[in-house]
């Protein structure tokens, strides 16, 4: 039995979990930091639609969206966590899970608050094609995350979430890794982006990504065109060169941008109760 409003219980539960041997390197906190991002990172300000509430992944309209293969692997993982905690909502799951992970990875306190609804509202629903699509530029860079609400130095930070995991052929059709130790967070994505000489490779499927073979680990490093425009863009370089020199001012604002990131969409009255959403079908506050 578990206790409603628990969330140390929670979190301990997801921390547990994380410990994964079979599954990529070792870890299932990568793709729970993705699955954190995705399920957020659908918000439009201007008409306010998208973002964690609602935890709209469940269903194929936003599940299905090719930009978020994979993520049923995150969703899998946690399902223990929901069943034994089931008072808490899917949205409140997805995001402190991606939180526990973060830290429990080694990076930085992420604040977190509870309150996340999962009625979906059908006039809330994000179209798909609002997460990035990681063969383009700067530009498109741009137009995702300032429709967010984000700004220059703040999609730098967010960017750094690269030190992270892999890519996979099966899902996004990238491959490889951004960093030798994948499952530590740090700010090794951006020294060795500025650092190693990257250079354009196209994969049997016809991906173009960039890579780097790294001799110690005898094996490619990656990163995306996207990755690559951070160093190529003069308004996005210079976060890329202090993230990389500077790890403390790294993991600041990383936290401060991971916990706008999981707000959007989030109406919070001055106790912190979120106030949209639908609160009688199937939410619960804390
Ligand atoms: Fe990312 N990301 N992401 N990303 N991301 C991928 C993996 C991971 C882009 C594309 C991809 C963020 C921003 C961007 C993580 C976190 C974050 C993959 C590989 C692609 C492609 C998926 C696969 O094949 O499994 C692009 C483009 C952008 C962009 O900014 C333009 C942000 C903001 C975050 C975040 O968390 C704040 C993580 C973690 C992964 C590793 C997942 C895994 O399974 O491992």
């Amino acid at each position: 039995m578990s206790t409603f409003g628990d969330y140390e219980a929670v979190r301990q539960d997801i921390a547990s979990l994380l410990h994964q041997p079979e599954y990529d390197d070792g870890s299932a906190g990568p793709v729970l930091v993705r699955l954190a991002w995705h399920s957020a990172g659908t918000y439009d300000a201007e008409t306010d639609t998208g973002g964690s509430n609602g935890a709209g992944m469940r269903y194929e309209a936003e599940g299905g969206d090719p930009a978020n293969a994979g993520l049923q692997h995150a969703r899998v993982f946690l399902e223990p966590v929901k069943q034994k905690h089931d008072w808490i909502t899917y949205a409140d799951l997805w995001t402190l899970a991606g939180v526990v992970a973060v830290k429990e990875m080694g990076g930085p306190e992420l604040e977190w608050k509870a309150g996340r609804t999962d009625y979906v509202d059908d006039s809330k629903l994000p179209p798909r094609g609002r997460l990035p699509d990681g063969a383009k530029g700067a530009d498109h860079i741009r137009w995702i995350f300032y429709r967010m609400g984000f700004n220059d130095q703040e999609i730098v930070a967010l960017s750094g979430a690269h030190n992270l995991g892999r890519c996979h052929n099966d899902r996004s059709g990238f491959h490889g890794a951004w960093v030798p130790s994948p499952t530590r967070f740090s700010n090794t994505y951006f020294r060795l982006m500025l650092s190693e000489d990257w250079h354009e490779k196209t994969l049997d499927n016809g991906v173009r990504q960039f890579v780097h073979y790294d001799e110690d680990l005898d094996e490619e490093l990656m990163m995306l065109p996207t990755d690559i425009a951070l160093t190529d863009d003069p308004d996005f370089r210079p976060w890329v060169e202090l993230y990389a020199k500077d790890r403390e001012r790294f993991y600041i604002d990383f936290a401060k941008v991971f916990a706008k990131l999981i707000e959007l969409g989030i109406t919070r009255d001055e106790s912190g109760k979120v106030v949209n959403g639908d609160n009688v079908r199937g939410g619960y506050h804390a």
